[in-house]
């Protein structure tokens, strides 16, 4: 969703600037230059007509430092209305300077008030209306004190005289017959009364010569006529509020600029942007509503009402989810026959977990296959793997177990190299395992038959203790098939002749399982060994070396020395015991557990009785035609035997 939502940001990025580029306006190229001559920019951001080439229709000087020029006066500011100029104090100034004010494109306005000294003529002058002004231009030529100035000093104002003319009259001017022109004040009409605007300053009108208005198209045209160069006419454009540019059809003409470009421009990425954002902020939540249902169904359960008894025994898919980081491969503690383990860490409480994922085909029989897991999990002893609780979801159910940090015990077993536990260890674990089964046989109020028993369901904590793990699963199939048709359910090897009959699991079917476990657990072998020309039978093997005279031939090489002789015959003989095809004469978990300890002797047994008779009766079963006992297709007629088991039990899953 981030992925996502990061690039469809991006495109609208990417959209926004290319309707900002889009909109930026392309200049014209001017023909007018606005650097001085010297290359250096003009201080004074001129625009057309004004310039510095003889292309201008209004030529400024340049100075030095490159500034605007007009006469003497340095160009304060040219602005679509006046041109200001700066008229410093100088008391001294020919009067004939202020003839460089009047040009052909520019003369000053009727809101000056020139300062004048020594003029023949008098004239009535309001210019130093105020206190301060009045003093400055009073203390003006007497400061300079040159022997050749008088302070006469006197102004010349149009409103003083009471003309209403928009330019200051040269000719009255003139008429004055001033010596000097010290300097000049920017009036302004405010109530009547007029105000300086600003001491030293003069304010020039600026125009065009021509007839006819040359403005482009948003721009506004201001006409002059009679104007100070002669009477001729003139005009002035000046773009429209809003518009940038200079106005002039021979200029840059006019565009459109802030605020109202902005505002506009605004509005056009608004006009599109806005839908885009809006469509972006709802596929967002539209995102996220999808990401939450499909969150909610990623970790959704199966919940009915009658589990909600079991409380504290359900766990949240979720929890499981992120405790397996997902049920990772990396997670995957092993794959067996009722399903895959997932090694995880509860989120909250830290705790190291195993969770078994089982499939299951139908919600027949969910009920009380749950109700079995819940009162199995409250089976606890030192040598079984602790049933934490469950989580039921779709087609699966979760089993939590605690976490075996040493894993299966067949790795010990089988794996090359191999991780051996010697024979201390191993003992000990046989006799784990068989308090366990003893637990579940006998010590706790129902009978719990484990049903798979196997090297690879018992399961080693950290401190090397057997554990059994799995138990009661095997009922899961039951459950789940059609009452009608038993199924078998267990691992071919270890499983008792009369099981695949009957389909019945009994206490003695356990049996049979852990004496193919014990040859296991001594011999280092499988129950079954697929070899290249025939299959070794462990139960066969053993009682031959039985009949050979030597049991101990059977133990495991690896063993070496180390293992104690009479429990390592005790274990075998009892593994031959506990594989009897006679489930009679198999002897119960309390009696394994008393020989194990040293409590109860073995009796003597005949190695005769045992072997794979109890195969071949099986076998003789289900396949009259085949029914073979000589030793050395035994193997043979077992594979196939195998291969039905295999079959059956593989059509069920
Ligand atoms: C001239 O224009 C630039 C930007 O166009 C502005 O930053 C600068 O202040 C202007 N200078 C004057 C004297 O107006
Ligand atoms: C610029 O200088 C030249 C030569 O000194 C003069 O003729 C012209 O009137 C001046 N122009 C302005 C605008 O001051
Ligand atoms: C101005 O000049 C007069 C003589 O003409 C002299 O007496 C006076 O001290 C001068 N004042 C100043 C300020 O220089
Ligand atoms: C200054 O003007 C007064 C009359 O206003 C005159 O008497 C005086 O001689 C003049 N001084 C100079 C230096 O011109
Ligand atoms: C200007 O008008 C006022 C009154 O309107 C008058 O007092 C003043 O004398 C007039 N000034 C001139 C120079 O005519
Ligand atoms: C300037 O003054 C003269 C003489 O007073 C007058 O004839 C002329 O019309 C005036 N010019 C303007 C433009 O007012
Ligand atoms: C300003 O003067 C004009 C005429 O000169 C007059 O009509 C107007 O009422 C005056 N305004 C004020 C605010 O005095
Ligand atoms: C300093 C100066 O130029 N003063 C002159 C002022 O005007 C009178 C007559 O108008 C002249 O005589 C002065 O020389």
């Amino acid at each position: 969703m981030s992925k996502m939502a990061r690039s469809t940001l991006l495109l609208l990025a990417g959209m926004v600037s290319l309707i900002i580029t889009a909109g930026a306006h392309e200049a014209v190229p001017q023909p007018c230059s606005q650097t001085c001559g010297t290359g250096m920019p003009a201080k004074q951001n001129l625009t057309y007509p004004f310039g510095f080439s003889p292309g201008c229709p209004i030529q400024l000087n340049c100075s030095e430092d490159g500034d605007a020029l007009i006469g003497e006066f340095l160009v304060q500011s040219v602005s679509p209305d006046a041109v200001v100029v700066t008229i410093e104090d100088k008391c001294d100034r020919p009067f004939g300077s202020i003839d460089h004010l009047y040009g052909r494109n520019y003369a000053p306005t009727g809101k000056n008030s020139v300062l004048l000294n020594n003029c023949t003529q008098s004239s009535p002058c309001d210019l130093p209306t105020t206190q301060v002004i009045q003093d400055q231009f009073q203390s003006l030529c007497e400061r300079s004190n040159k022997t050749n100035t008088n302070t006469s000093m006197s102004c010349y104002s149009e409103q003083a005289n009471n003309y209403s003319t928009e330019f200051l009259n040269r000719t009255r001017l003139f008429a004055l017959d001033c010596k000097y022109f010290p300097s000049s004040i920017l009036m302004e009409a405010q109530n009547n009364v007029s105000a300086p605007l600003g001491v030293q300053l003069l304010q020039l009108e600026w125009w065009v010569n021509g007839d006819e208005c040359e403005c482009s198209e948003d721009a506004d045209c201001v006409q002059l006529s009679g104007l100070p160069n002669g009477g001729g006419n003139g005009f002035r454009c000046k773009c429209e509020h809003g518009f940038l540019g200079d106005g002039f059809m021979a200029g840059t003409g006019s565009w459109r600029g802030s605020p109202e470009r902005k505002k506009e421009e605004m509005l056009k990425v608004l006009t599109i942007a806005l839908p885009l954002m809006v469509l972006f902020v709802v596929s967002m939540l539209i995102m996220g509503v999808v990401s939450v249902i499909r969150r909610k169904r990623k970790f959704a359960e199966v919940l009915e009402d009658w589990e909600r008894d079991y409380g504290p025994h359900r766990f949240k898919y979720k929890d499981l989810y992120i405790a397996t980081k997902g049920f990772r491969d990396q997670e995957l503690l092993g794959a067996g026959g009722f399903g895959r383990v997932y090694r995880g860490i509860l989120p909250t409480s830290k705790m190291e977990i195993a969770v078994k994922k089982v499939s299951h085909e139908s919600g027949q029989g969910m009920r009380e296959f749950v109700a079995e897991v819940i009162s199995i999990g409250r089976l606890r002893h030192r040598n079984l793997v602790s049933l934490l609780g469950y989580c039921r979801r779709k087609r699966e159910l979760l089993l939590v177990y605690d976490y075996m940090p040493n894993g299966s015990l067949d790795k010990y077993l089988y794996n090359q190299p191999k991780v051996t536990l010697n024979w201390t260890q191993r003992f000990r674990v046989i006799k784990g395992v068989a308090s366990g089964l003893l637990y579940l046989h006998e010590g706790w109020e129902q009978v719990v038959i484990h049903r798979d028993i196997k090297a690879s369901n018992i399961l080693l904590d950290a401190e090397l203790n057997g554990r059994l793990g799995d138990f009661g699963l095997a009922r899961l199939h039951d459950h789940g098939t059609d009452p009608q048709t038993t199924r078998v359910a267990g691992t071919v090897g270890y499983l008792a002749p009369e099981h695949t009959r009957t389909g019945k699991a009994t206490r003695s079917t356990d049996m049979f399982a852990f004496g193919a476990f014990l040859l296991e657990v001594a011999c280092g072998r499988r129950p079954i060994e697929h070899g290249d020309t025939e299959d070794v039978i462990l139960v066969d093997w053993v009682s031959s070396c039985w009949d050979r005279g030597d049991i101990l031939e059977a133990s495991d090489l690896t063993l070496g020395a180390e293992s104690v002789e009479e429990e390592m015959e005790l274990v075998l003989k009892l593994g031959l015991m506990c594989s009897h095809p006679d489930p009679l004469m198999r002897p119960s978990m309390r009696q394994v557990l008393q020989y194990l300890e040293g409590d109860l002797l073995m009796p003597e047994l005949l190695s005769s009785g045992i072997s794979s008779s109890g195969l071949t009766f099986v076998y003789s079963e289900g396949l009259d035609d085949l029914a073979v006992s000589c030793p050395s297709s035994t193997g043979k007629a077992f594979t196939d035997l195998s291969s039905v088991a295999e079959s059956l039990l593989s059509g069920e899953r």
